[in-house]
């Protein structure tokens, strides 16, 4: 948009003035935010109901993105980038003695999701808008987002995430558009007019309440929408007899249940669950998101067969999976459409995206609980179970005939989400090619056996312009400088940066930079937690959730074996390095939180040990998320990304690494192998099984861990170290960890794998003595990056599956 400084500052200083009933002079910062969020979104306003508009106008296809999380962090300086009002409103500010990182600091995170998942859709929702996809999300605005982490004596407490506590300006309620959603009951069946007819009845019915928040394309005019459902009781004094009865407390009991769905979002990323709010939750969005997209499409007049060609449906995992039975249920019983009709449409609107072959994290729900809570959507997933056995036995019965068993969609009592997913819809996907290969060839192979052609890969993305352009400025001065603005645009030209390979001046200015990033990160560390680390020493880091098959603990236990070197030869020649670690764990997953109890005591260790803190230290970074990842990543040099190969189904913090320049240690699992493939063998470090050997290890149980802890001296006292009193804390403390190691063979081969990391730590240092060397690898990795912006992504997924039109501007239409 057009914007001059002057006409900003004239409306800032009304804007603020009217907001906040105060001059400029006594404001508060969270007075300066609040009036500078409330009139960026007023500047965004044409444009976004202008969207809106030309969609409906166009009768176009449109993308519904349904999904559990979205983590989007802060908005703000997103949404003055897109708009390209940036450097005005900075400049503004400034001029009225203000300033933009001050007031954006007064932004609260939106924390609405557990890690990649949930980042992955907030990505995807920014690379829908730019790229020019008529692409929107649904979800559930929840009270509370991820837990906050506080370390206290090195253990993580939990507390509640009140981001909505000073309201969220970015959000706009929309209670016209608020839907019913129905709990329970029981379902009546009746023959009317030659067909069968359901009715729900005696159910405890929930107001789906739709908040909408704006999704700016980078400077394209459109403005897409992120609707998030909030639980209301229907009214609050639904029960007027209980009410006049003077029966308060079960009145606000029951509006205190009801409002409960969309309280707190579930902080258990990949780790086992299976509560029924859960499963209210899945239902309530989904429900509620489908029978808005259905309300609208009915009033466009379009015909309802053609429901699909005008919506397409996409999964986030398996979490919204009753959108399949939910559509049929819409589709059969209030537009009176016949199973095969409805069937058509349901799985040529739906896609689904699986992001993990993690068994324990494979969603399946009890027969009894889903049938009681959700009675109507039990019976039509029984039938859609039916009528896939009934072919599978078919096909299956005499080659094999226990594969119709192991394909079919109820069994052991219990729901298979995936399985619900994978016949229901006309796509699904993995999210890199090891994972989605795994999926075919391993994980789902009756399935790809029987639905050839169903399955593909859509190898994850992250948005360039949060991740690079507005976390890291100075490296994106230094890139436009060399090949001009249209990266912003077009990612894969960040290539053009290959041509200064060996340009000496400018890798350079590259190491100047990162220097630079260094500096910043360590202000703010210190300013954020007192701590103090070296700008000059190498930033090794390890970022993401807390899980075994990450393996945080490969990490650390390189640390303690060389603290164990360092401490019988002080004079080892080791670069000064800082280990960074930043990683919640599932509040319930106690090896997990013992993982960073042991990080915080080997940090304390190391930290005040004189012989060994000029040359290592270890910090664990709280309270990891969106806005500290922004902080941490401009000034990473080393990218830790060594899970179990075959474990990790992508990553999406690995490219983010690499996007800043970060040199990746890596096993050759998920996106690491396309990383490697597209910075070539001498600019990462590789080490490690592969997930072929992992699958064999695994089948023919031939491992041994115990033998590599009695074979390998270093390893074996690094371990002992965590019971020998070495760390200040009881034997008993890491019993956790231990025993998963050495009682229970080590499932994720962290013994197995440890010497040859070791191994390839060393060869990293080396290489980083060599300034040169490490500045050119450090520049392929960011000009090789291009290729995972969610941009491209999203291009792939609308080619193959979505389909939708691609609108280069919706400025004037
Ligand atoms: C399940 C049940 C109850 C509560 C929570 C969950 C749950 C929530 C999130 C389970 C899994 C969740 O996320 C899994 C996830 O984040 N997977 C990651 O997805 C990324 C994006 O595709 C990949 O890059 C990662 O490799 C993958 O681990």
């Amino acid at each position: 948009m057009e914007l001059n400084v002057n006409q900003f500052k004239k409306d800032y200083l009304r804007r603020l003035k009217a907001k906040s009933g105060r001059p400029l002079e006594e404001s508060t910062v969270w007075d300066q935010y609040h009036a500078l969020g409330s009139l960026i979104k007023e500047y965004m306003t044409d444009d976004w109901v202008g969207t809106s508009i030309a969609y409906n106008k166009l009768d176009t296809r449109q993308v519904f993105y349904f999904s559990m999380e979205f983590l989007t962090g802060k908005l703000l300086c997103d949404y003055m980038h897109a708009m390209g009002v940036f450097e005005v409103v900075e400049q503004g500010l400034t001029d009225l003695g203000l300033s933009l990182e001050t007031i954006s600091e007064a932004e609260r995170d939106q924390g609405l999701g557990n890690g990649g998942l949930g980042r992955l859709a907030a990505c995807f929702m920014d690379s829908m808008a730019s790229v020019g996809i008529p692409g929107h999300g649904i979800g559930i605005r929840f009270n509370f987002g991820l837990f906050e982490q506080k370390i206290i004596n090195g253990y993580q407490v939990e507390f509640p995430d009140r981001w909505l506590e000073n309201r969220n300006v970015w959000e706009v309620k929309m209670p016209d558009k608020a839907v019913e959603v129905h709990f329970g009951g029981s379902v009546r069946q009746d023959y009317i007019g030659g067909r069968n007819v359901f009715f729900l009845e005696n159910t405890e019915v929930v107001m789906a309440v739709p908040y909408d928040t704006p999704i700016p394309g980078y400077q394209n005019g459109i403005v897409n929408t992120l609707r998030l459902y909030s639980a209301e009781a229907k009214t609050p004094d639904f029960d007027l007899a209980g009410f006049s009865r003077g029966d308060y407390n079960r009145v606000f009991s029951e509006k205190y249940a009801v409002e409960a769905i969309s309280q707190v979002l579930y902080p258990d990323d990949a780790y086992e669950n299976g509560r029924l709010l859960r499963l209210k939750q899945e239902y309530f969005f989904v429900s509620a998101g489908l029978q808005g997209i259905m309300r609208s499409f009915k009033r466009s007049g379009l015909p309802i067969r053609d429901f699909h060609k005008y919506n397409a449906i996409h999964i986030n995992d398996t979490h919204p999976a009753l959108a399949i039975p939910e559509l049929m249920r819409l589709l059969m019983d209030i537009e009176e459409l016949n199973w095969e009709e409805a069937w058509k449409i349901t799985t040529q609107t739906i896609s689904y995206t699986n992001h993990t072959l993690l068994h324990e994290a494979m969603e399946k729900w009890p027969v009894d609980v889903m049938k009681s809570l959700l009675p109507r959507i039990f019976m039509i997933i029984e039938e859609i179970d039916r009528r896939f056995n009934q072919i599978t036995e078919r096909l299956y019965h005499q080659v094999d005939p226990r594969r119709s068993q192991q394909m079919a969609i109820i069994g052991d009592g219990q729901v298979r989400m995936a399985h619900l997913c994978i016949v229901g819809s006309h796509s699904v996907n993995g999210v890199a090619k090891l994972h989605s290969e795994l999926l075919a060839t391993k994980e789902l192979k009756p399935f790809n056996e029987f639905y050839a052609g169903k399955f593909n890969n859509k190898t994850n993305g992250i948005t360039h312009r949060r991740w690079l352009l507005h976390s890291n400025p100075r490296l994106s001065a230094h890139i436009t400088e060399a090949i001009g603005d249209e990266w912003i645009k077009e990612p894969e030209s960040l290539g053009r940066l290959m041509k200064y390979h060996s340009d000496p001046a400018y890798l350079e200015k590259l190491m100047a930079i990162k220097r630079a990033n260094k500096v910043d990160f360590s202000n703010y560390l210190h300013k954020t937690s007192g701590v103090s680390i070296d700008p000059d020493s190498i930033y090794d880091i390890q970022i993401k959730r807390l899980h075994e098959y990450k393996r945080q603990t490969l990490n650390i236990l390189h640390i303690m074996s060389m603290y164990l070197r360092l401490k019988e030869d002080p004079d080892l020649d080791l670069i000064p390095r800082t280990f960074l670690f930043g990683a919640k764990a599932a509040p319930g997953y106690q090896t997990a939180k013992q993982t960073i109890k042991l990080i915080n005591a080997v940090g304390d260790l190391i930290n005040a040990d004189k012989d060994v803190n000029e040359k290592l230290k270890v910090v664990f970074v709280e309270n990891y998320g969106v806005t500290v990842a922004e902080h941490i990543i401009p000034s990473a040099d080393i990218s830790e990304q060594i899970s179990t190969a075959s474990k990790e189904a992508s990553g999406t913090g690995n490219m983010k690494l690499m996007m800043n320049g970060a040199v990746t240690v890596a096993t050759l699992d998920g996106a690491n192998i396309e990383i490697l493939e597209a910075v070539g063998k001498d600019n990462i470090f590789l080490f490690g099984l592969t997930a072929e050997e992992v699958y064999r290890y695994t089948e023919n149980h031939s491992y041994k861990a115990f033998e590599i802890y009695q074979n390998n001296p270093l390893l074996r006292r690094a371990i002992d170290m965590m019971t020998d009193g070495t760390l200040n804390v009881s034997p008993e403390e890491f019993y956790l960890i231990r025993s998963a190691l050495l009682d229970h063979n080590d499932a994720f081969f962290v013994l197995k794998d440890f010497e040859s990391y070791a191994n390839i730590q060393k060869k990293a240092c080396e290489a980083y003595r060599d300034k040169k060397r490490w500045s050119a690898m450090s520049l392929v990795n960011i000009a090789k990056s291009g290729i995972f912006s969610s941009d491209r992504t999203i291009r792939d997924y609308n080619r193959d599956i979505w389909k939708a039109p691609v609108f280069e501007t919706l400025k004037g239409s």
